[in-house]
């Protein structure tokens, strides 16, 4: 058999796109591919980080002729400031998201539109909390926990509680290094204040507290995210599903569902499900009610009920292009405005749910924890009797999609690992077999490849090929956001690919039964990964900067994935990068974020838009790892 035979290329992926774009033109819609030509080239200011327009004396643009902006800041403070703005802002996205999940947490009742489904894991956080358990109401816990949870914003003393789940040597590093987060909103106001006309403009300073800032994320708002997501909707686990613009049903009314926070989702796919509903769908001429997802909202019901993938973040026009979309339906983060002007070239109906995310063109229905079953069934009735609109002339559904497993959350994988090994070491399982693994050189290592779609970048070649690349050198890929579903849509979480694969990872995805790529899921997810490589480090009886992992954002465009690096790489992973985070007029920011942020943290960052080298360079940081080790 051919090699990655099976696999969807990104040239058919293409071609797909073009066929929808040739529908666009029939209806006079716009497109990100137009946008990008009427954009290009960038503004070189912008792109070097060298413009400031943080007082209203400027915009101060760096040139050779103008080496200081009016007040007298140099290019290094400039292009630190604009970094440490630019992490705030992912750092504040994220964990907005992780507070909107405790309020979900906090409006959970029994019999209620949100309840606990893990209450196991609530017991676990709750202890490790220090809140007693014994005798409590479940519900009278979840609510405790939520409050906690939501104090950890705002408190104002002490640092993040999550950071005690990091090894003790990586709690002491963070200690040193002046950069143990503290309460959430603190961090991110203080960078605001420290970017502020007249406070920093010394790099070091600048990026200490773009470390920390990503830190109150990871190690706070997005880890609380994902762990009350898991409370309230299930921790997930394996579950088989199919991704790409193919998963759209012709004879059935399409909802897709876009954004992040699984309180909209879980409840739209709760009543597609509901048989009044469908019973509607039947009388409308529809044969039912298909969900599908984008971007992370997709990771998110996709880990938990295997609803389908249409596609990632630069595939969420074409869902609309098919014609055969009848709703999609938004709540925050990574959401095109352009879906209202292309909504109205079709008949879909673009309904936004949150007021955090209000566009022109949209239909808003304001979701809220105490109506939300009442707003999902609103949406979800808007849909379907949206389907008799539908114009057939328009609905072509390109014939792509792949079969995937997906669900592999840290207690997921350490079961998996205990089902082989019957280790059983405790209840909830143990790294070791994977440490064994690696420490034998069946697999060499992990790479955490994680972010967005760019246009910079050809859509999804640079996640698949890397991923490609580095499952030929038996290195085991734990994923999550886009690059999840890129490897979803190739066919990378489809357990055959495993025959492709270096004889080391292939012996193990056999024996263990997973797919070589597995699917960890959103983009706040990348907690479970710090979650897994501090559980692997402590199993080891090492640090996390000595674990043969590496992390890698090869197309990454938001700011949350700015702070997704910054925690990444202070968590001490090293972190490889496909696009400039707009630091190149800067030697000095270059210098520390890919030089000296080592000696602090123990890791930096690469930034290599040759993927092929880039590829290369992972290899290389995880034998280096290997030998350090001695194994
Ligand atoms: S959705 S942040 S485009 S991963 Fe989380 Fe995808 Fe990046 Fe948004």
């Amino acid at each position: 058999m051919k090699e990655w035979e099976h696999l969807t290329s990104v040239e058919e992926m293409e071609a797909a796109t073009a066929a929808l774009l040739e529908t666009g033109k029939k209806v006079g819609a716009d497109s990100w591919q137009q946008r990008v030509k009427n954009q290009t080239p960038h503004c070189g200011f912008g792109e070097a980080g060298t413009c400031c327009r943080i007082c209203s004396m400027g915009p101060c643009r760096i040139t050779p002729k103008a080496p200081r902006g009016i007040c007298g800041c140099d290019v290094h403070g400039i292009v630190g400031r604009n970094y440490l703005r630019f992490t705030a802002g992912g750092a504040a996205t994220h964990s907005d998201h992780g507070r909107s999940i405790c309020h979900t947490l906090y409006a959970t009742r029994e019999g209620g539109n949100y309840q606990v489904k893990d209450p196991e894991k609530l017991k676990r956080i709750a202890k490790e909390w220090g809140i007693e358990t014994e005798g409590k109401d479940i519900y009278d816990l979840a609510h405790e926990v939520a409050e906690t949870g939501l104090m950890e914003y705002g408190k104002p003393f002490g640092t993040q509680r999550f950071l005690k789940r990091a090894p003790e040597s990586r709690q002491k590093i963070w200690h040193e290094a002046g950069i143990e987060p503290r309460a959430i909103d603190r961090e991110v106001s203080q960078s605001m204040h420290m970017t502020h006309m007249g406070c920093s403009s010394l790099p070091e300073a600048l990026i200490r507290q773009s470390l920390r800032a990503g830190l109150s994320d990871g190690w706070g708002g997005s880890m609380m995210g994902t762990e009350f997501s898991d409370v309230l909707f299930g921790t997930p686990k394996p579950v088989d599903t199919e991704a790409n613009i193919g998963v759209m049903e012709k004879d059935m009314v399409n909802i897709i569902v876009h954004g992040h926070d699984p309180s909209l989702s879980e409840m739209i796919v709760f009543y597609a499900q509901d048989p009044e509903m469908i019973a509607l769908a039947k009388a409308e001429g529809a044969k039912g009610i298909n969900v599908a997802g984008v971007c992370c909202t997709s990771n998110e019901v996709a880990m938990r009920h295997g609803i389908p993938m249409a596609g990632n973040f630069l595939q969420q026009e074409n869902v609309v292009l098919t014609g055969a979309c009848e709703a999609i339906v938004v709540d925050v983060q990574c959401i095109f405005p352009a879906l209202g002007p292309l909504s109205k070239c079709f008949h879909t109906k673009f309904i936004t749910t949150s007021p955090i995310a209000r566009m022109p063109d949209s239909d808003f229905i304001e979701f809220h924890e105490d109506s939300a079953g009442e707003n999902a069934k609103a949406i979800v009735k808007m849909a379907v009797e949206n389907f008799k609109n539908r114009k057939a002339e328009l609905v072509n559904i390109p014939q792509l999609k792949q079969k995937a497993t997906v669900g592999y959350s840290v207690e997921a994988i350490k079961k998996c690992l205990d089902g082989v090994t019957n280790s059983h070491v405790d209840a909830l399982g143990t790294t070791k077999p994977l440490i064994d693994c690696v420490k034998a050189g069946v697999l060499r290592g992990a790479v955490a490849m994680v972010g967005c779609n760019n246009p910079k970048i050809r859509p999804d070649t640079a996640h698949i090929e890397l991923m490609k690349k580095l499952l030929k050198n038996d290195i085991i890929l734990i994923v999550s956001g886009c690059s999840a579903q890129a490897a979803a849509k190739a066919g990378l979480m489809d357990k055959r690919a495993a025959q492709y694969c270096g004889e080391g990872l292939k012996r193990v995805c056999k024996l263990v039964d997973i797919p070589p790529v597995l699917h960890m899921g959103s983009c706040v997810d990348i907690s479970r990964m710090m979650v897994l490589a501090a559980d692997i480090a402590k199993d080891w009886g090492i640090d996390i900067a000595q674990v043969p992992v590496v992390g890698c954002a090869p197309e990454w465009m938001s700011e949350k994935a700015v702070s997704i690096g910054n925690y990444v790489v202070a968590t001490g992973i090293d972190t490889f990068l496909g696009v400039n985070p707009y630091t190149k007029g800067s030697t000095e920011v270059e210098g520390l974020l890919q030089g000296s942020i080592r000696d602090w943290v123990g890791a930096n960052f690469t930034v290599e838009l040759d993927i092929e080298k880039m590829g290369d360079l992972m290899v290389e940081a995880i034998e280096e790892k290997r030998k350090a080790l001695n194994i």
